[in-house]
C-alpha cells in the first residue's frame, strides 16, 4: 500500500464558534494522509506508471481548496468529516484517509503552537466498489425569510448563491409570501419562499449547512442577532431526503415546519403530496386553521 502525504497546507478560512474567528477568519493547516491500493498500480505483473492508476494530490488540494472556502464550520470535528468523506469518496482506488485540520493562531491567550482535531475515516470494506455517488441524487427542501432591508432582493440574492453552487441544482421555488412573524411578534413582517433542490449525494447535510451559513454570513447577517428577531436573511434546511439528524448543529427534519404556516403554505404550493405526520399537508394545513397571516405577493420567476 501506498500513502500520499499532503504536509502543512496552509489555507485561510471562517471557521469556529468564537465570533472574531467567523468575522476576521485565520489560518488553518492542513495534512492528509492517504492510503492507495498498492495492487491499483500493477497491470499483468508491470508497473504502469499512470497517474490514472493513482489519486492526483493536486486534485486533492483543490478539493480542500473548495471545501474550506466554500463552507464555515462552527466546529473542527464536522470539517474534518465533511472532508475525510469528500476525499473517501473522490476515488475507488482510496482505501483510509487521515485528516488532521489545526488552527496554528486560535484566539486563546495562552502562548500555544497549534489546536486541532485528526479524523481517520476507512472505505466501508464492503464497497471496494466505487459508488458513482455523484449520479444519485438527494432531494432537499430549503426555507428562506427576510424582514430586513429590502427584502425580496435579499431573497433573491440568496437564490442566486445557491445557484451558484454546483453541488446544488434548484428544482422549483415557490411564490413570495409575505407573512407575520411568529414568535417575536413587534417586528416587520417576513417575505419568506420555500425552494426544492437535487443535491449530489457526495456533498452532506453538513457541509449545505455550512454553505447556509456562508450565505447568512456573506449577506451581512450578524450571529449576535436575537432569536427569532430581525435578520436580513435566514436560509433553513427543512428536509434532506429521508434523514433523520438530531444535534446540536442541525436538526432534521427541521422540527418547527409543523407549526410555521410560512414554511408550510409555500411548501404545499410546490409539492403538495408532501406528508406532515402521516397526512397530507393541505389537509393538514386546513385542520390546523393557522391564525399567522400568510399572504402571496408575487411569482418568484
Ligand atoms: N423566522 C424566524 C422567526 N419568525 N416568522 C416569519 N413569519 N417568517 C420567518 O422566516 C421567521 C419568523 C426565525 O428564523
Ligand atoms: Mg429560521
Ligand atoms: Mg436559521
Amino acid at each position: 500500500m501506498f500513502k500520499i502525504k499532503i504536509k502543512d497546507l496552509k489555507l485561510f478560512g471562517y471557521h469556529g464558534v468564537k465570533q472574531e474567528e467567523k468575522t476576521s477568519g485565520q489560518n488553518f493547516l492542513f495534512n492528509i494522509s492517504i492510503d492507495i491500493a498498492k495492487d491499483s498500480f500493477e497491470k499483468d505483473g508491470f508497473y504502469q506508471d499512470n497517474i490514472l492508476d493513482t489519486v492526483n494530490y493536486s486534485e486533492i488540494i483543490t478539493l480542500i481548496k473548495e471545501i474550506n472556502s466554500n463552507n464555515r464550520f462552527n466546529l473542527l470535528e464536522t470539517f474534518s468529516e465533511v472532508l475525510a468523506e469528500k476525499i473517501i469518496s473522490y476515488s475507488p482506488l482510496i482505501l483510509k484517509v487521515k485528516v488532521r485540520i489545526e488552527k496554528i493562531s486560535p484566539p486563546i491567550k495562552e502562548s500555544i503552537g497549534s489546536v486541532g482535531v485528526e479524523l481517520e475515516l476507512e472505505r466501508n470494506p464492503n464497497s471496494r466498489e466505487y459508488e458513482p455517488k455523484t449520479s444519485k441524487k438527494s432531494i432537499v427542501f430549503l426555507s428562506l425569510g427576510s424582514n430586513l432591508g429590502d427584502r425580496e432582493k435579499n431573497l433573491r440574492d440568496a437564490v442566486k448563491k445557491l445557484k451558484s453552487n454546483q453541488n446544488l441544482d434548484i428544482i422549483s421555488i415557490s411564490s413570495i409570501y409575505e407573512t407575520e412573524p411568529m414568535y417575536v411578534e413587534n417586528q416587520e413582517y417576513f417575505y419568506n419562499i420555500v425552494l426544492k433542490a437535487a443535491i449530489k449525494s457526495a456533498y452532506s447535510a453538513f457541509e449545505l449547512l455550512g454553505y447556509a451559513k456562508k450565505i447568512e454570513f456573506d449577506m451581512g447577517r450578524k450571529s449576535t442577532y436575537a432569536r427569532y428577531g430581525p435578520r436580513t436573511i435566514d436560509v433553513d434546511i427543512l428536509t434532506f431526503d429521508e434523514l433523520k439528524i438530531d444535534s446540536d448543529l442541525l436538526a432534521l427534519p427541521h422540527p418547527k415546519i409543523f407549526e410555521r404556516n410560512f414554511v408550510l403554505i409555500p411548501l404545499s404550493e410546490i409539492s403538495p403530496d408532501f406528508m406532515i405526520k402521516d397526512k397530507n399537508i393541505l389537509d393538514y394545513i386546513s385542520e390546523r386553521n393557522f391564525k399567522e397571516k400568510v399572504v402571496k405577493i408575487k411569482c418568484f420567476q
